[in-house]
C-alpha cells in the first residue's frame, strides 16, 4: 500500500514539476517599437484619409489593439523627447522625475525597464537613437546598440535599427538561447531632418529639400500628401517659447507654413514612416520564422506626436491631439484581437502594464496604471481625466486637460503677454478647429468645410458650465502632480509659481 502511495507522490510531484518547467518554458517576449515624433494622425488606422502605406502596422492593429486615447504627459524641455523617454522608462510622471528632485528617489535608474527586467531573468536588448533620453536607465540593457540615424540609405537610417535587432535575435538563435527576452526596438525617425530613401520620397511626391531660399517645387506627377484638415498658414497666437528650434530651424521648413512646404514635409515624414514600417516587418517575420512571434508582445507606439503645418504648429511643443496624443497598438498572447479602444492611458503607463503581463513584482516608485484589464477586454479605460504639460518655453507654458470629450487647453506665456483658453467638444470638433480655420482661403487650401459649432468653445455662454468643471479639474490635477506652477486665473498656492510671481512684478 505504501509503496503504491509513495509512487503517486513521486509522479504527482513530476507533474507538478512539469507544469511549471512548462510554465517556465512559457514567459513571455516583449518587442517594445517606438517612433521618433510620429502623430497617430499620420497613420490609416488613425486617419483613414492619411496616404502613409504601413501594411506591418496595420497588420498588428489587426491582430491587436488600438488605442485611440494614448498620450505622453508633457514636458518641461523644448526637448519633448527627454521626459517622455524618462516616463517610458520609468513608468513616474512628469513632475516625479530625476530633474525634479525632491519628487524623485535617488537610485530611481535601478526600478527602470531593463533593471527590473533584468532581476526577473530576462534578457534586455536596446537600439535607439542617441541623445535626449535617460542615459542611467539606457544603460541598464545588457545588450545595448545606439546610435542616431536618420539619413536616406540603409546604412544611415532606419535599417540599421533593424539589422541591430535582427543580429541580436540571429545571435540567440545561434546560441539556443531560450531565456525570454525584452527589446526596445526605437528609431530615430521620422524625426527631422527627414531624408528619407530615394523611393519612397518620390512615392510621396517629396525631396530633401536644403535651399533656405526657395520653396519645394511639387510635383504635378506625383502629388505630396494633401494639407490636413487643421493646417492653418499660422497659429492665431504665440506659441510663447521665441527662438524654438522645432519652429524655426528645422531643415526644409524653418519658419515657412506654406502649403508647398508643409505638403513636401509631410511626403519626407510618411516616406520616413514607411521605411520604418518596412523595417518592423523584418523584424517580426524573423520572430516568426524562430517560432517567437506568438509569444511575443508587441507594442507600437512614438514618443510624442508633431503638428507638421497642423495648427501653423510645426513641433512637438503644443498640447492638440496630433501632438499629445501617441499611437499606441498591442499586439500579444493575451490580447484582445481586432479591438480599438480609448484606454486613456499614458506612455508612462507602459513599464508597470509590462510588469503585470510579466508577473514580475512592480517597484514601488513606479506610479503608471496597468492597462493589462483593457488589454485582455474587461475594461475600456483606466482613467477619466487627463493631464497634459508644455512647460520648455516662457514659464507657466501651456496647459491640458480632458475628460469625456471635452477639452481644456490653457495658455499662459510671454509674461501674461499670452492668456489664452481654449474648450474643445471632441465628439462634434475631433480636428480641434479655431475660428481661424472657417477663413475661406484656409478651407479653400484643405478643402474643408467646418461647421459652425467646430470652434473654440471657451467664450460661449452655453457651455460656461462645462468650462469651469474643466478649470478645477486642471487645476486638482496639478495639484495630485506635484505642478510646480500655477495660471494667471489660478490660485498662487505653490512656492515655484509665487517666486514666478515675484520675479515678474
Ligand atoms: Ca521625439
Ligand atoms: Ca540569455
Amino acid at each position: 500500500m505504501n509503496v503504491i502511495k509513495n509512487l503517486w507522490i513521486c509522479f504527482a510531484s513530476m507533474i507538478v514539476l512539469g507544469a511549471s518547467l512548462h510554465a517556465e518554458e512559457k514567459r513571455p517576449n516583449f518587442l517594445f517599437i517606438l517612433a521618433d515624433d510620429q502623430s497617430p494622425f499620420d497613420l490609416k488606422i488613425y486617419d483613414p484619409k492619411s496616404p502613409l502605406d504601413t501594411p506591418n502596422i496595420d497588420r498588428l492593429a489587426a491582430q491587436g489593439m488600438v488605442f485611440d486615447g494614448a498620450h505622453h504627459m508633457g514636458s518641461w524641455s523644448g526637448a519633448v523627447c527627454t521626459p517622455s523617454r524618462h516616463m517610458i522608462m520609468s513608468g513616474r510622471t512628469v513632475w516625479h522625475l530625476p530633474k525634479q528632485k525632491e519628487h524623485c528617489p535617488a537610485d530611481l535608474a535601478d526600478f527602470t525597464m531593463a533593471a527590473v527586467f533584468n532581476r526577473a531573468g530576462y534578457d534586455t536588448m536596446r537600439t535607439c537613437k542617441k541623445g535626449n533620453s535617460y542615459e542611467d536607465a539606457n544603460k541598464k540593457f545588457t545588450v545595448r546598440h545606439d546610435a542616431t540615424r536618420r539619413g536616406g540609405t540603409d546604412e544611415t537610417g532606419s535599417a540599421w535599427h533593424a539589422t541591430e535587432v535582427l543580429n541580436y535575435l540571429n545571435e540567440r538563435e545561434k546560441t539556443s538561447d531560450a531565456d525570454p527576452f525584452l527589446i526596445y526596438f526605437g528609431f530615430s525617425h521620422p524625426h527631422d531632418t527627414r531624408d528619407g530613401k530615394p523611393e519612397l520620397l518620390r512615392k510621396y511626391g517629396a525631396t530633401n529639400h536644403t535651399d533656405k531660399n526657395s520653396l519645394p517645387r511639387l510635383s504635378p506627377e506625383r502629388p505630396a500628401p494633401e494639407l490636413q484638415t487643421n493646417y492653418l498658414p499660422a497659429h492665431p497666437f504665440h506659441h510663447g517659447h521665441p527662438g524654438l528650434r522645432d519652429e524655426e530651424r528645422v531643415n526644409g521648413v524653418w519658419k515657412n507654413r506654406d502649403e508647398a512646404t508643409i505638403r513636401n514635409e509631410l511626403g519626407r515624414e510618411y516616406a520616413c514612416s514607411e521605411n520604418i514600417d518596412i523595417q518592423i516587418g523584418q523584424v517580426l517575420q524573423k520572430l516568426e520564422a524562430m517560432g517567437e512571434l506568438d509569444n511575443t508582445y508587441i507594442i507600437y507606439t512614438a514618443d510624442h506626436g508633431i503638428a507638421i503645418g497642423r495648427h501653423g504648429l510645426q513641433g512637438k511643443q503644443n498640447l492638440y491631439e496630433h501632438t499629445w496624443r501617441v499611437p499606441y497598438i498591442v499586439k500579444g498572447p493575451t490580447v484582445k484581437a481586432g479591438v480599438r479602444v480609448k484606454g486613456n492611458i499614458y506612455l508612462l503607463d507602459t513599464l508597470r502594464t509590462l510588469l503585470d503581463l510579466a508577473e514580475i513584482d512592480v517597484p514601488e516608485c513606479t506610479e503608471g496604471i496597468s492597462f493589462k484589464s483593457v488589454l485582455e477586454g474587461e475594461q475600456e479605460q483606466v482613467r477619466e481625466v487627463l493631464y497634459g504639460a508644455y512647460c520648455g518655453g516662457t514659464k507657466p507654458g501651456m496647459r491640458c486637460v480632458k475628460k469625456g470629450d471635452w477639452k481644456l487647453i490653457k495658455y499662459d506665456v510671454l509674461d501674461g503677454t499670452v492668456r489664452q483658453t481654449q474648450l474643445f467638444n471632441l465628439a462634434e470638433n475631433p480636428d480641434e478647429l479655431l475660428r481661424e480655420h472657417h477663413d475661406s482661403a484656409v478651407a479653400a487650401l484643405t478643402k474643408n468645410k467646418p461647421n459652425a459649432n467646430q470652434i473654440n468653445l471657451a467664450n460661449d455662454p452655453r457651455y460656461a458650465g462645462k468650462l469651469a468643471e474643466l478649470e478645477a479639474l486642471l487645476l486638482a490635477e496639478q495639484r495630485r502632480l506635484d505642478d510646480p506652477y500655477r495660471l494667471w486665473n489660478q490660485p498662487d498656492d505653490f512656492a515655484d509659481s509665487r517666486e514666478v510671481s515675484k520675479s515678474k512684478n
